[in-house]
């Protein structure tokens, strides 16, 4: 099986026997919405899956459990219990939590959500990134949650939770922290929240050499969990983070894997990735889209994440708008996204003390961004997933000094040092370009902006605002994206701040 079990879900705990509509969710695939009573509860679950959805449920005496996504410490964490055990991962998980209670999910290194329903407690858990976002709403008596904050639209107004982050205008309707365990007491509709990782503050002294391996040895790692029995894709931009990946990706797999890169009418980086590609063999596409198409698909990147942070939004963008160009079975991707997080790749100067607070400040405000929602994939029926962001790999790369991250003149030394053999010494000494701006998107969106009237110094504050709209749209109002149109919410916004302007207010 090339994809997890299940890719999202729609999960909901009654006392009683109360029905419940089951919504949509964005992310596609085949729907499976079972019901199953437990001493006077009633415990729904509707899963988006590929295939084999017994793989994401589990069930024990009075316990039940539903899994959207994938462990990556599956051997380590059979080592805990008795031999030939669980299977899936759902299994896995459940038989831990009869083990360790709540405490099972600071055992994980994965990627997933997960609701666990034990008696009168009900657990919603995500991974130390939370990279499968998970909302809840919960009143006393029931507890709803989902993988996307659109399928609770039609849910009654939860009780406000302070172990949550409140969704903008959906009532009642919370995010699950990153790394959190939020354990409710169904009856009373009390929460309380578990913290199961935080981003490590301290950092690591470590001479270049063992620093050097111990990047690659976890990457390494991280690449080979994630990989799966098929070759994987990797989507390739040619610089250092997702040709590393690629790297040890084909260096895990017999014959050659996949690698595809995107570009628009106005920029590419497709000489940096095809070069990349020639270098490991790799089976490479090359797709561009207009970036009349590329605007086009704000709504759905919007509809997707569920983010309202335009930066976030800018980069996810050209990801979108390439997923769904990826036509074809549901696929296995793999991308270098979340590297400069920890690496402070995105940092331009050669100050450490820069470096430093950059680093500090994005391992401190990543949670809510929805960066690395599978959904964005998932809308086109793929599954992605982040190595740079294995528990193991982040836990390395943050702690490490930053003189072993900016060194020698370079950014991301530790890492260009560790892929040095694997690939051409153009790739390894290439500086950082951002996807947003390899791919012109956002310049395309300011450009768009601008030629509505919006002026330069409002651009920011203009794309918030488009956003925001359009969030209201997709995620608020529940409207399908191929109906929201860019340019109505752009007009919109322009009007707004037009008038603002005008009225002197
Ligand atoms: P970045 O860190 O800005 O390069 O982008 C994050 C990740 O998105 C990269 O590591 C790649 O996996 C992917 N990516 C970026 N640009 C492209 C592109 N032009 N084509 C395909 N994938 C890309
Ligand atoms: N990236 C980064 C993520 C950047 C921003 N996220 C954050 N601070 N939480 C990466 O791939 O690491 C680019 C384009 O660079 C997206
Ligand atoms: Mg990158």
């Amino acid at each position: 099986m090339s994809l997890p079990a299940a890719t999202g879900f729609l999960a909901a705990v009654r006392e009683g026997d109360e029905s419940l509509p089951l919504a949509a969710l964005a992310t596609a695939g085949l729907r499976d919405d079972t019901r199953e009573e437990f001493e006077g509860r009633t415990v729904f679950s509707g899963l988006v899956h590929s295939g084999a959805p017994d793989g994401a449920r589990a069930r024990g005496r009075g316990t039940s459990l539903v899994l959207a996504g994938e462990l990556y410490n599956r051997e380590e964490l059979r080592s805990l219990l008795p031999s030939g055990d669980p299977v899936g991962d759902a299994e896995l998980v459940l038989a831990l939590f009869e083990r360790y209670d709540l405490h099972a999910f600071r055992l994980l290194n994965g990627r997933f959500a997960i609701l666990l329903h034990a008696g009168p407690r009900v657990l919603l858990a995500t991974d130390h990134a939370g990279s499968v976002p998970l909302y809840v709403s919960v009143l006393p008596g029931r507890v709803t949650a989902a993988t996307e904050a659109k399928a609770l639209r039609g849910v009654a107004a939860g009780r406000a939770l302070r172990a949550g982050r409140a969704v903008r205008r959906l009532p009642g309707v919370h995010q699950v922290p990153a790394g959190t365990v939020l354990e409710t007491s169904l009856g009373s509709g009390t929460c309380t929240a578990h913290r199961t990782w935080a981003p490590p503050l301290q950092r690591r002294i470590l001479p270049e050499a063992d620093a050097v391996d111990a990047v690659r040895e976890s990457l390494r790692r991280a690449v080979r969990a994630r990989s799966g029995q098929a070759a994987p894709l990797v989507v390739l931009s040619g610089g250092i983070d997702s040709s590393s990946v690629a790297a040890l990706a084909a260096l895990g797999t017999d014959g050659p894997i996949d690698t595809v890169s995107m570009g628009t009418d106005v920029a590419d980086e497709f000489p940096q990735s095809r070069l990349v590609a020639e270098h490991l063999g790799t089976a490479h596409r090359e797709i561009t889209v207009t970036t009349a198409d590329l605007l086009r698909r704000l709504p759905h990147a919007v509809w997707a994440a569920e983010s309202l942070d335009p930066d976030i939004i800018e980069y996810l963008l050209p990801l979108t708008a390439l997923y769904l160009r990826l036509e074809g079975p549901g696929r296995r991707i793999l991308t270098g996204y979340g590297a400069d997080i920890p690496l402070g790749g995105m940092h331009r100067e050669d100050r450490l003390p820069a470096l430093d607070s950059a680093l500090a400040h994005d391992m401190a405000t990543y949670d809510g961004l929805n960066e690395m929602t599978p959904v964005l994939s998932g809308i086109s029926g793929h599954w992605s997933t982040h190595p740079y962001w294995d528990r193991e790999v982040l836990d390395l790369l943050v702690t490490l000094e930053s003189g072993l991250k900016r060194r020698y003149g370079q950014d991301k030394w530790v890492l260009r040092a560790a892929m040095g053999d694997l690939l051409p010494s153009q790739t390894v000494l290439r500086p950082k370009l951002g996807v947003h701006e390899g791919s012109g998107a956002t310049s395309s969106f300011s450009r768009l902006l601008t030629g509505a009237g919006i002026e330069p110094s409002r651009v920011h504050q203009a794309k918030r605002l488009v956003v925001q709209e359009l969030f209201d749209a997709v995620v608020v109002a529940g409207r399908h994206p191929d109906e929201v149109e860019t340019a109505q919410a752009v007009q919109s916004v322009a009007d707004r701040l037009g008038h603002r302007v005008g009225t002197g207010s």
